[in-house]
């Protein structure tokens, strides 16, 4: 007993034929014809509501409502721009879906602005039914075979290929080449498929079949190769409209409007996949027993529902239902049907274009009509047309009703009361129809008024278009694998990072045994850290860092407190004459005494001097060289401590009694001491970087003494400086290295430091538009400009809260002018260089409290460490992957990190504090 469907009509190999004795016209044929056609007439209202509500539900999407979901998905498709015709190159593509049951692949090659445009050369290959419904790996090997029959005929040879993949279904793209498939549409039904990357699918089926070495750069939807596939000069496009088997369009949407893409500059072209636009209360009223019919049969039921009324693969269905219905009410044929009219898919869309056009007289649809085994009479044909009329008109006009939501949100998106714009149609619906695009013309000019649209058909099907994406998707990965390779050598592993960690070991150990090493580990006479029992006022100099401080640190049972002053140390002063810089110094002293009331007082003063100095006390300081961009002249070699001194005498402030000079680090380690005893450690990661730690006394050669414990600046920032660093030291490093006030010197500081980092992204963003890679190889005036790029920029750009929008902001204050994939490269640039040099530090770290540990030979060791500079507190990343090295490499160490909050100022009153009460203990 065959199926009855829907509409009581016989399904499949029912009894077609005729009724036992023909049956006369039934009197109201007239009106169950006209019932039939009326179904299929949409009313301008009605065409306005379903405009209105598609725009309604695209406007949703796009917001990212998601409840209640939208019925059109809006997909952003990372196309960012309209082909600019530089696109060159041979390219390969494989369309799938698009024209239903075959795939077809193309050679393309695309002239750039050079050249006359080169005709695709392609083949189509029909998919066996089987394989459309059968297991997805049957379908991706049968397009891979497809693939290598085609290039067989091509003079390939091993070189490899690029591939444009046009997959005409709704998807999710994640990239230029990642895109997983949401749900099969129009006749396709593979298992396996839906919700994987058909990307990947693809390549693991040409890896499969092996033929040829073949790189899938793209994927990209029909409609968007329809689009970008338009003629240069009738464009640009932007729209696609594609009627095929099934419809869809694109469009290029501003991409502020995006909710998911944190982009406000720009446009994105964007996949509508209105075939699933079902608005009940704007589609049921136009929906027919025919369209219920047809659903109810199809793959998908309650699926696509408005592509079930517009696509191609729908179209002869619709027709063969009405006429089969007919029919069989003997309206039609004398109630004779035929195994054609009774089986799904007997009409295709060639039938009914055939027979709706005007051009083909009644004997062609005759013909038609026999050939599908019915014996129409004279007045048959003329019904059938008007059914087949009926049919497409309303696809026609339901399309330009979806189309013209599409221009009104173009005319909203762009804030425009008028729009001139151009639409590239694709699909056989358009080529075999003769009036779908004039109906659809004729009903978007009503539709959309202020519209003024021209319709560019694409020459082939998009194959170009596809071509023009895989060229700029070519591009894109062509600069990714230069970027990757730029970036590669930051990308420490853990072998290289545990190798810093144990040369910088070694080369501990020699600096503490005196002998040659970068490291020259500095005693610092500070033996112990704050015990609590200091007390007292103290002045501070804080000079080194970004900004010379000047403090009055009081010192009391409930705690510290701090007055102080920045006083800014210019260029010219920094690099002048030594005597000219203590004055300086002096100078601010004095200005800050009268500020705070203290002129005339004499305070102890402890002097943070942040550069490597070897001490031969407390308050002596042998200046070794200078770093961070200062150079003062008679200074190095020098007692600054006496420099200090001379210059007080020089302005006569007597009362000023220096008795310490401590590193930053030192400094830091004390002030965060005071508040945590287990703080033995002090790191600087600002303009320059530093550590110091408490070493054990009998361990430091220039030191007597066997017991207790003594800090030793290790001055890290000339690690390396012997070469030992070569390894690691990339191009940009060396021309940074070569472009500084001290070649040669501080190179590990210089891969590390605040004063650098921002001076290697500026080489490296310089390279790679060298390469072409970055600002359309076009490097700007400002990019060559030193020290443009600061390295706070790295913090601000890395900052998770800051969207790319944000990024191309500041890039673009500084003259750069780029688009949001250059912006992403910045983005990276700068998390490569700051990575490397948190994991650098780290490794710096990781080593010293390993050594602290075996020092003391404890199987665990917990110890804090005391952290000032800019850099450390203010990128966003920096101090935890710091951590996170040290946790790696030194698992036995359990550290905690303790920002100081008061400087090294505090520490320099601290050390006072504690120098001056030895003194007092010694005097008693
Ligand atoms: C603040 C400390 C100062 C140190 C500076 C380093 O008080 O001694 O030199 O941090 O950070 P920078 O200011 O160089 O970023
Ligand atoms: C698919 C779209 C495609 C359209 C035209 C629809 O069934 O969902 O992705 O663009 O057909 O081929
Ligand atoms: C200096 C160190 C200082 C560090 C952090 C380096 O350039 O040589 O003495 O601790 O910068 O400021």
């Amino acid at each position: 007993m065959d199926s009855v469907g829907p509409l009581g009509l016989q399904q499949g190999d029912g009894a077609p034929g005729c009724p036992q004795e023909a049956l006369p016209c039934p009197s109201n044929s007239p009106e169950l014809v006209q019932e039939c056609l009326r179904q299929f007439k949409v009313t301008g209202a009605q065409l306005r509501q379903i405009q209105a509500s598609l725009l309604g539900s695209m406007e949703q999407a796009l917001s990212g409502q998601a409840n209640p979901a939208p019925t059109v998905r809006m997909l952003p498709t990372y196309v960012g721009s309209v082909p600019h015709g530089t696109e060159q190159g041979d390219f390969v593509v494989l369309e799938l879906g698009a024209i239903g049951a075959s795939l077809r692949v193309l050679w393309v090659t695309l002239m750039g602005t050079k050249g006359h445009r080169m005709e695709p050369q392609s083949r189509e290959f029909v998919i066996p039914q089987e394989v459309m419904v059968g297991p997805g790996q049957q379908l991706f090997d049968f397009a891979a075979r497809c693939l290598s029959e085609f290039l067989d005929a091509f003079p390939v040879g091993n070189q490899g290929l690029q591939l444009g993949f046009s997959f005409s279904f709704p998807c999710h793209q994640t990239g230029l080449d990642k895109s997983t498939l949401i749900s099969w549409t129009k006749g396709f039904r593979c298992s396996g498929v839906e919700g994987q990357d058909v990307v990947q699918l693809l390549r693991d089926a040409i890896q499969r079949q092996g033929a040829y070495s073949i790189d899938v750069v793209a994927v990209v939807n029909d409609a968007v190769g329809t689009m970008m596939g338009c003629e240069p000069g009738a464009g640009p496009c932007e729209v696609g409209l594609v009627v095929d088997t099934g419809t869809n369009a694109c469009y290029m949407e501003e991409a502020r409007h995006v909710a998911v893409l944190d982009e406000d500059r720009g446009r994105v072209c964007i996949s509508v996949e209105w075939g699933s636009f079902s608005d009940d209360g704007a589609l049921g009223p136009v929906l027919t027993t025919f369209d219920h019919a047809l659903d109810h049969e199809s793959l998908n039921p309650g699926a696509q529902r408005f592509e079930k009324m517009i696509g191609g693969l729908y179209l002869g269905e619709l027709v063969r239902l009405v006429l089969a219905h007919l029919a069989q009410r003997g309206v039609l044929f004398g109630g004779c049907t035929s195994p054609a009219l009774l089986s799904r898919g007997g009409i295709l869309l060639e039938h009914v274009a055939e027979m709706e056009d005007p051009s083909a007289g009644a004997a062609r649809v005759h013909t038609i009509l026999q050939d599908l085994g019915l014996r129409p009479r004279a007045s048959d044909t003329e019904l059938v047309r008007h059914v087949c009329a009926a049919v497409c008109t309303r696809a026609a006009q339901l399309c330009a009703a979806a189309l013209a939501a599409v221009l009104s949100r173009l005319q909203r998106s762009r804030e425009q009361e008028t729009l001139q714009i151009a639409v590239a149609t694709g699909g056989r619906v358009f080529e075999r129809h003769p009036r779908f695009l004039s109906i659809l013309q004729e009903t978007v000019m009503l539709l959309a008024p202020k519209c003024d649209v021209s319709f560019i058909p694409s020459v082939d099907g998009g194959g170009r278009g596809v071509a023009m994406v895989t060229a700029v998707a070519a591009r894109l990965a062509a600069h990714r694998r230069l970027l990757e390779e730029t970036l590669a050598p930051f990308r420490l592993t853990r072998e290289q990072l545990a190798a810093v960690q144990a040369q910088m070991r070694e080369a501990m150990a020699r600096g503490l045994r005196g002998e040659a090493s970068s490291l020259r580990m500095l005693p610092t006479y500070v033996r112990a850290t704050p015990d609590g029992s200091e007390r007292g006022d103290f002045l501070a100099l804080d000079l080194g860092g970004t900004n010379f401080r000047v403090l009055l640190v009081r010192v009391a049972t409930g705690g510290v407190q701090i007055s102080s002053q920045i006083y800014s140390i210019p260029e010219c002063v920094a690099q002048g004459s030594g005597q000219q810089l203590f004055d300086h110094i002096v100078d601010c002293i004095v200005d800050f005494q009268q500020k705070q009331g203290l002129s005339g007082q004499s305070l102890p003063l402890g002097f943070t001097f942040s550069f490597p100095c070897r001490q031969l006390g407390l308050d002596q300081g042998i200046l070794l060289t200078w770093t961070k961009g200062f150079n003062a002249s008679d200074c190095e070699g020098q007692d600054v401590v006496c420099l200090l001194r001379e210059a007080i005498r020089r302005r006569q402030a007597t009362e000023l009694n220096v008795v310490a000079i401590v590193n930053d680090t030192v400094g830091t380690m004390m002030s965060c001491g005071y508040e945590d005893p287990r703080c033995e450690v002090g790191l600087i990661v600002g303009t320059g970087t530093n550590a110091c730690y408490m070493e054990e006394l009998r361990n430091v050669a220039s030191v007597a003494g066997d017991s207790g414990h003594m800090c030793i600046n290790m001055e890290w920032g000339a690690f390396g400086d012997d070469g030992s660093l070569g390894m690691l030291s990339t191009n940009f490093d060396a021309s940074v290295d070569q472009a500084s006030i001290n070649p040669g010197k501080q190179r590990f500081e210089k891969m590390i430091s605040g004063m650098y980092l921002g001076e290697i992204v500026r080489h490296v963003l310089l390279h790679l538009t060298s390469l072409g890679v970055l600002f359309r190889g076009q490097p700007t005036q400002r990019l060559q400009t030193r020290d443009i790029f600061k390295t706070k920029f790295l913090s601000e750009i890395e900052s998770d809260s800051l969207a790319l929008r944000q990024v191309r902001a500041i890039l673009e204050a500084l003259g750069l002018p780029l688009t949001s994939d250059d912006a992403l490269m910045v983005l990276e640039v700068c998390q490569a260089v700051s990575q490397r040099a948190a994991q650098l530090c780290g490794a710096g770290v990781a080593a010293v409290v390993e050594k602290i540990r075996e020092n003391r030979g404890l199987e665990e060791l917990t110890v804090s460490v005391g952290v000032d500079g800019t850099l450390y507190k203010m990128h966003p990343h920096f101090s935890s992957l710091v951590a996170a090295t040290v946790r790696e490499l030194a698992p036995r160490c359990a550290v905690t990190f303790l920002q100081s909050e008061d400087g090294s100022g505090k520490g320099a009153a601290l050390v006072t504090a504690v120098a001056c009460r030895l003194a007092q203990m010694t005097h008693v």
